[in-house]
C-alpha cells in the first residue's frame, strides 16, 4: 500500500451503489476503505470479489467493521483512515419499509449522518482535517411536487424515508455554510442494475421473471404499477458522485435520465423481451401498496450536465435488458434469446 494514492472511505459499501462506487474508485487507483456492519448473517455478497483482494499483499481495498449509530466506532474508523473523500451511502433505503420502521429509517439515514458531520467538524477544528463529503440524497424528497424536478423544485416528501433524506440534505447545507465544510448532496433519481436489492420493484420483476423461465414460480405479485419513475443505471451514477467531489466548490446536483416511465412499462418491456404478455403472469396485491405514494418523478439534470459534464450512459431499455440477462444467467443459466425460445415452446 502506498501513501501517494488518494484515500476514500465509503459508508454503505455493501449496497448496490457502495459496491459499484468501490469498483469505480479502485479503477481510478484510489485506496478504498469501506465500513461494514458486523452481523451474524453477513450481507457482503456484492463486495465478495473485493474482500478476497483485501487479503492480498499490497491491496488497495480495506474493510473496517463499524456502525454509523455507534459514534465511537465511526470516530475510530475516520481517524484511522483519514480519507480525502467520504461517501455516506448508508441507508435504510426502502421507501415502503420506512412506513413500517420510521424510527430506524431516521436513525440510519439522518442520525448516522449527523454522527459523521459532528466527527468531521470536530476533527476540522482540532486537526485542520477537511475531507470532502458526499451525501446520498434522493429524488424521494420531492414527494408531491410535480415533474420535472430540479434543484429549485420545492421538496414535499410523502414518506418517512423522504423526510429522513430531506433532513440530512438540509444538515449538509447547514454544515457547509456554518462550518465551511466541503459537502455535496447528490439528488439521485431511481437507479438500478444487476446489483439492485431484491426488494425493489425493478429487481423483483427481472429476478421473478427469470424464475418463471426456470420453472421456480408461475407468477409475480406486485403493488401499484401506475406510479412513474425516472430510472437510470447505478454503475453510471456512481461516477458522478465522484465527479461532484472533484469540483472546487461544493454544491447540490440532480442526477437523472430525464425520461419517465410508469412501473407498468418496466414490467411490459421485461416480459416483451421474452415475447410474453405480462398480464398473463402478474397479480396485484394491496400488500405491496404504500399508505401514500409518490406519483411521478422526472428529473431535470441540466445543472449536472452543464457543470459536471454528466450524460447518462444507459437508457431505460438498456437497464432492463442488462438486469434481465444477468438474472436469467444466474437463475436459469440462459441468455435472453434462449429463454425466449424456451417460453415459445411451452
Ligand atoms: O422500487 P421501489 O421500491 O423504489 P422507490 O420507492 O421509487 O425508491 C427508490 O428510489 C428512490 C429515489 O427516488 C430512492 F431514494 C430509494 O432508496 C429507492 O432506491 O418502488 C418503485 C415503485 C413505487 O411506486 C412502488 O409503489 O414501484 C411500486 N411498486 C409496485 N409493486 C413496488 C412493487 N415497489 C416494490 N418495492 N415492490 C413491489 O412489489
Amino acid at each position: 500500500m502506498t501513501d501517494k494514492l488518494k484515500r476514500a472511505l465509503i459508508f454503505g459499501i455493501s449496497g448496490q451503489d457502495g459496491s459499484n462506487l468501490a469498483d469505480y474508485l479502485l479503477s481510478l487507483d484510489y485506496e478504498v476503505h469501506g465500513v461494514v456492519r458486523r452481523s451474524s448473517y453477513p450481507n457482503t455478497y456484492r463486495i465478495e470479489h473485493l474482500m478476497s483482494l483485501e487479503e492480498q499483499e499490497g491491496s488497495n481495498f480495506n474493510i473496517s467493521y463499524g456502525d454509523v449509530l455507534d459514534f465511537s466506532s465511526m470516530n475510530k474508523v475516520i481517524q484511522k483512515v483519514m480519507p480525502e473523500e467520504i461517501y455516506y451511502l448508508t441507508a435504510q433505503s426502502h421507501v415502503g419499509i420506512s412506513f413500517d420502521n420510521p424510527i430506524s429509517t431516521l436513525q440510519y439515514n439522518t442520525l448516522g449522518y449527523l454522527n459523521l458531520l459532528e466527527i468531521v467538524r470536530d476533527l476540522k477544528n482540532k486537526e485542520k482535517y477537511s475531507p470532502k463529503i458526499y451525501f446520498a440524497a434522493s429524488s424521494e424528497m420531492f414527494g408531491t411536487s410535480p415533474p420535472p424536478q430540479n434543484e429549485d423544485t420545492p421538496m414535499l416528501p410523502v414518506s418517512p424515508y423522504g423526510v429522513s433524506k430531506l433532513a440530512s440534505f438540509n444538515l449538509s447545507r447547514v454544515y457547509r455554510r456554518s462550518y465551511d465544510m466541503f459537502i455535496c448532496n447528490g439528488i439521485l433519481f431511481n437507479h438500478s442494475g444487476p446489483r439492485r436489492g431484491l426488494n425493489f420493484v425493478t429487481k423483483k420483476i427481472t429476478r421473478c421473471l427469470a424464475e418463471i423461465v426456470s420453472g421456480k414460480r408461475d407468477k409475480i405479485v406486485l403493488g401499484n404499477l401506475g406510479s412513474k419513475r425516472d430510472e437510470g443505471d447505478s454503475a453510471d451514477y456512481v461516477k458522478v458522485m465522484h465527479k461532484m467531489l472533484q469540483q472546487d466548490n461544493p454544491d447540490d446536483f440532480v442526477i437523472s435520465t430525464g425520461e419517465t416511465h410508469a412501473i407498468e412499462e418496466f414490467v411490459a418491456e421485461a416480459f416483451n423481451l421474452l415475447g410474453l404478455n405480462w398480464k398473463d403472469y402478474v397479480e396485484i396485491s394491496e400488500r405491496y401498496k404504500r399508505p401514500f405514494e409518490l406519483p411521478a418523478l422526472q428529473g431535470d439534470s441540466s445543472k449536472a450536465r452543464r457543470i459536471l459534464g454528466f450524460k447518462p450512459e444507459k437508457t431505460f431499455k438498456d437497464v432492463i435488458k442488462e438486469m434481465l440477462s444477468t438474472d436469467l444467467e444466474e437463475v436459469a443459466d440462459m441468455t435472453i434469446e434462449q429463454a425466449k425460445e424456451k417460453m415459445k415452446n411451452e
